[in-house]
């Protein structure tokens, strides 16, 4: 069994986050959750020390305030790092991705060596319920576009349900993933596939959630593009991702 930390990034999900980690804990009870909460105006935080404090595999990460998804997740993948975790999960709080699917992801992982499993919407098998048909074709024309102009195999570039083989994420930090929201988990896959990761997509219904705010908006989905654009056209005059966004300062790399 692959040692596993489930990372849980939370900004005001007061009312989902109680039933999402029950749901995990469930689906893959040896598994570790790890919440990374930004100080939520909610109390999210608060809750999510009352089930840590009842639960000895449940750990949370306190960040002093909203500083994005991407950053949020590299503090929790710093800390898979660290603590020797052979299986890193990024899940939203939310109850969009089902926590049942995670025996299944984590088995590619490991039977099938994949350094990423993407839980996608847009392979055979996958699904989007509860999106109006705008919001659907947005995620579909914007996960077409990154796919083509950074020439990946991936279908679903956008995803936030993953599986990482650990030590596919050593070396990405602040200083090398400058991303927040969607682009961030465009960059990481991008990264890993461009750096000779094996990569599996495994098909998941995404189900918008009931209750909480999205924090995604338009500003994330521009970041996205005009970064998607910017590498894509980088990469077709032949420079790397690792020079695209170069480390600032390689001493303060994950694991260096
Ligand atoms: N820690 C932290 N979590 C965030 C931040 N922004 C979003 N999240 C969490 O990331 C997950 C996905 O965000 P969500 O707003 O549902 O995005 P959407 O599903 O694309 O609309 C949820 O669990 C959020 O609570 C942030 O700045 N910091
Ligand atoms: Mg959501």
């Amino acid at each position: 069994m692959m040692r596993t930390l489930v990372i849980v990034p939370t900004y005001n999900e007061a009312e989902n986050i109680r039933p999402i980690i029950a749901r995990i804990r469930a689906a893959v009870p040896e598994a570790h959750v790890l919440i990374v909460d930004d100080n939520s105006p909610d109390g999210t935080g608060l809750i999510s020390d009352d089930l840590a404090a009842a639960d000895s595999q449940v750990k949370v990460l306190h960040r002093p305030g909203k500083s994005g998804l991407g950053a949020a997740y590299l503090q929790g993948f710093a800390r898979a790092i660290e603590q020797g975790y052979d299986a890193v999960v990024e899940i939203d709080a939310d109850g969009s991705h089902d926590p049942a699917e995670l025996p299944a992801m984590l088995a590619i992982v490991g039977n099938e060596s994949a350094d990423l499993v993407i839980g996608s919407r847009w392979v055979a098998g996958g699904s989007v319920i509860n999106w109006p048909w705008a919001r659907r074709a947005i995620s579909r024309t914007g996960n077409r576009y990154a796919r083509a102009m950074l020439r990946s195999s991936i279908h679903d570039l956008t995803a936030g349900f993953r599986a990482y083989r650990t030590s596919a994420l050593l070396g990405l930090d602040r200083a090398v993933v400058s991303s927040q929201g969607y682009c961030f988990q465009v960059e990481l896959a991008w990264r890993i596939e461009v750096a000779g990761g094996v990569v599996r997509e495994h098909p998941i219904a995404f189900v918008e959630r009931a209750t909480g705010q999205s924090k995604m908006g338009a500003g994330i989905v521009a970041e996205a593009l005009i970064r998607v654009t910017g590498w894509g056209l980088a990469s077709w005059f032949g420079r790397a991702p690792a020079q695209v966004s170069r480390a600032a300062d390689p001493s303060s790399e994950l694991g260096a």
